[in-house]
């Protein structure tokens, strides 16, 4: 079908800008505020994924946003539609992810008289995006979601709301006639006054729209560190005899340049840790990639590069590094720079830029053997002492059994969702992302729930990956009706629950503490039965050696198709004693 460059209306406009900017998905839950954006684009061949609650769809925009540097777009109803996204939206946020927000709204003329799911949106959404643009004009529709687009995606990225009245979105003549009908036919002053009112309210809205509308889809130019700051940095890298780099999401925001910074990392020759969206980056099995006892490595270096990284909570606010160390901050927000403690070097800009640009003028002329050695040895002890939890046998299943055994089991494009508590931790110690871009996250936010959506996200950017979702039980709970979702649109997650029947992660401090495990007791419900009804296929492993076989079985379920949920009755372990709960 040829296309119009005057759209035919609102809708077809907000559809235009998306194609035009290269998005391929939007995830939705449906409402008569947005249906016009949702068919529309679908005739543009976007794919609209409907989920089953709006915070999985802003969670799945997100995973698409971290895994192509594309912004991922979800696009909600208004006023409920619209609260129900504010963690995930906060959640990317903190993440710096771009994920671009399309909200329904009341009709322009109605706002702020009682009309259905009429709230102050600007109000609520604001703290938590980079911008809110309220378009009022059926012509600013394609220019504000273009706008937010990239607004998203510069500088740090993160999200933009664009919020789309109803009564733009439809033909000029049906809206014409909606506020035709609203007017009515009385001759009183006060009616005929009205009618005028409503009649230049109408014309001030389609204002311009009889021009023809071109989205155009300019780059978004990539902060980089100064000349400068690079050569200081060189300078100190030559001087440095243990150093060390912690790479973290930031460092592969763009995607795409993610095997570049892979390749830098190794030319540098620089003992790495690798954090939230960067593990893997390397990788399975890389000789500088350590895992282990990051404090300890962190204290005796004295040229720490943090690459993309804030002193947050996870650094113990900055108190981990040496006060003698050389501090590099590579990052594009000065304020994480900056975060709680101030570093020789400011590096403001890509950190995955800054990496390769220091790659390109150190040379390997220092080889720092011993230094490596004694971090790979203690590595290496580490990973013993693992082993040794793993043999421990109890009436269910080890979970660091459970680890090891799935590392071995899933496949090399296989790509790790981690949602949940003790579980999760357990998972991030023992599970090997195979490459760039194969764990995900929630981030700095700890929000437990991610794991549905960021699935969801992963698994249609990434058809032929196997995306297995790490689920405690407790945070299976916020997104197990998506199981339905993943059904209707034939996506073959494997979703695994670590099934300890509680909230065990604040179970376990919240007992030591107070003595109390009010409010954290699960019961070993069967998950893998709920799914069922959804029509998905399920598992259950109640010992450890029936591990192997569950794996195999619910790798040839996804395999065919078909999501699966594997029900894993766990034994406690001390695995998790003495790590945070909050
Ligand atoms: C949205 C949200 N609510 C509550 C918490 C607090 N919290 C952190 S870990 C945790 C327990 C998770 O339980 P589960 O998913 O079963 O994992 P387990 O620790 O039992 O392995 C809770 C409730 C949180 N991080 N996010
Ligand atoms: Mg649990």
């Amino acid at each position: 079908m040829a296309q119009s460059t005057i759209p035919a209306h609102g809708g077809e406009r907000v559809a235009a800008a998306l194609a035009a900017h290269g998005v391929r998905f939007v995830f939705t839950l449906c409402g008569g505020h947005i249906s016009p954006i949702l068919v529309a684009a679908k005739r543009r061949g976007i794919r609209i994924v409907d989920t089953r609650d709006e915070v999985t769809a802003v969670f799945a925009a997100d995973a698409v946003a971290r895994l192509t540097g594309t912004p991922g777009v979800a696009a909600v109803t208004a006023g409920p539609g619209l609260t129900n996204t504010i963690t995930a939206l906060k959640n990317a946020q903190l993440a710096q992810s771009p994920v671009v927000l399309l909200g329904g709204a009341a009709p322009t003329a109605l706002q702020r008289r009682g009309a259905l799911q009429d709230i102050d949106q600007k109000r609520l959404v604001a703290p938590h995006v980079k911008l809110v643009k309220q378009v009022r004009r059926v012509a600013d529709l394609g220019p504000a979601v273009e706008e937010a687009l990239v607004v998203a995606r510069e500088g740090v990225p993160g999200p933009a709301f664009v919020e789309c009245p109803v009564d733009l979105l439809y033909d000029e003549k049906l809206v014409r006639g909606w506020y035709e009908d609203a007017a009515g036919k009385g001759t009183s002053i006060p009616d005929r006054l009205t009618r005028w009112y409503l009649n230049r309210h109408v014309n001030r809205m389609f204002a311009g729209s009889d021009r023809p509308y071109e989205p155009v889809a300019d780059a978004v130019t990539t902060p980089e560190a100064g000349e400068r700051t690079v050569a200081r940095a060189v300078e100190a890298l030559r001087r440095a005899r243990q150093p060390l780099m912690i790479l973290g999401s930031q460092s592969i925001v763009a995607a795409a340049e993610a095997p570049r910074v892979a390749e830098a990392v190794k030319r540098l020759g620089v003992p790495v840790y690798l954090s939230g969206m960067a593990r893997g980056v390397l990788g399975r099995g890389a000789d500088l990639q350590m895992h282990h006892a990051r404090r300890k490595a962190l204290r005796e270096s004295d040229f720490v590069l943090l690459a993309g990284v804030p002193c947050d909570f996870r650094l113990d606010y900055g108190k981990h590094v040496r006060r003698s160390a050389t501090l590099i901050a590579a990052n594009r927000s000065r304020k994480d720079a900056r975060l709680n403690r101030k570093p020789t070097i400011e590096a403001i800009g890509d950190a995955g830029r800054f990496i390769v640009a220091l790659a390109e003028r150190v040379g390997d002329e220092r080889r720092r053997d011993e230094w490596i050695l004694s971090l790979t040895v203690r590595d290496a002890d580490r990973e013993k002492e693992i082993d040794a939890q793993a043999k421990a046998s109890g009436e269910h299943v080890n979970p660091v059994a459970f680890f090891r055994a799935m590392e071995k089991a899933a496949g090399e494009n296989a790509i790790f969702v981690a949602d949940g508590g003790d579980f999760v931790g357990t998972a991030s110690y023992i599970l090997r992302p195979r490459g760039p871009l194969a764990w995900l996250d929630p981030g700095a936010f700890g929000t437990l729930g991610v794991g549905a959506g960021f699935a969801l996200g992963a698994s249609v950017v990434k058809p032929r990956s196997e995306v297995w979702i790490v689920w405690g039980d407790g945070a299976c709970g916020y997104g197990l009706a998506e199981f339905d979702t993943f059904v209707r649109h034939g996506i073959p997650i494997i979703a695994v629950v670590g099934n300890d029947a509680g909230w065990t992660q604040i179970a376990r401090e919240q007992v030591k503490m107070l003595g109390d495990d009010v409010g954290t007791v699960l019961g070993r419900t069967a998950y893998h039965e709920v799914v069922k009804g959804f029509g998905a296929e399920g598992v259950e492993i109640r010992r450890d050696s029936e591990v192997e076989a569950g794996l195999a079985e619910a790798r040839r379920i996804a395999a065919s198709g078909k999501p699966v949920l594997v029900n894993v009755w766990l034994d406690k372990t001390e695995f998790r004693e003495g790590s945070i709960s909050m």
